[in-house]
């Protein structure tokens, strides 16, 4: 049976920890619908549509890409998790730090709806003290982050920051 999962992030930009995670739940999952969450009132760097090419470009020419579909969604994850009819949420894990946050979500998204499960995977080793925020903070420093991001990513980021790696 087509096993489908939501991978629901804000992405702000994505990192190759995400796309480590996506290759590994491509591992379980027939297809992978990455999910961008709009929050309103949040500030992000990338606005919606900027995220939404950036994770495309970056997946350009990737073998699995015809597995992998990019979305967004506003509102509750499970009610989009619903509307897609998917299998589960698949979530990182990189360290323990993660793991409170994770847990309260997964448990909250239980709460609001019984029947979806949530499917926490670890990173590879390689990725684990990568997070958007703190690839923000390096290029905004003027640090190169060559090789923790898709080529794409790197690029936009030095643009919109407006430093180039010292
Ligand atoms: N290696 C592996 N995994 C990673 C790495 C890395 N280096 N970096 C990030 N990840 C994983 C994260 O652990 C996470 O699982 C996923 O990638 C996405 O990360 P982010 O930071 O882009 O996304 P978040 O954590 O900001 O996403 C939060 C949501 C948008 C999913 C959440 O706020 C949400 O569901 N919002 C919708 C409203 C809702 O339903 N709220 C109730 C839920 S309790």
């Amino acid at each position: 049976m087509d096993k489908l999962a939501v991978y629901p992030g804000s992405f702000d930009p994505i990192t190759n920890g995400h796309l480590d995670l996506l290759e590994r739940a491509l591992k379980i999952f027939d297809r992978i619908v990455i999910a961008i969450a709009v929050h309103p009132g949040k500030k992000a760097l990338f606005s919606l549509e900027e995220r939404l090419q950036l994770i495309k470009d970056s997946l350009s020419g990737h073998p699995l890409e015809h597995r992998i579909r990019v979305d967004f969604f506003q509102g509750l994850l499970v009610d989009y998790v619903k509307d897609v009819r998917a299998d589960a949420i698949v979530r990182g894990l990189r360290a323990v730090s993660d793991f409170e946050y994770e847990f309260q979500m997964a448990l909250m998204n239980r709460k609001l709806s019984t029947e979806i499960e949530t499917l926490f995977l670890m990173t590879g080793m390689r990725w684990i003290y990568i997070s958007s925020r703190l690839i923000k903070e390096v290029v905004m420093s003027g640090g190169c982050v060559n090789g923790l991001v898709p080529e794409p990513v790197e690029k936009a980021l030095i643009e919109r920051l407006g430093r180039t790696a010292a």
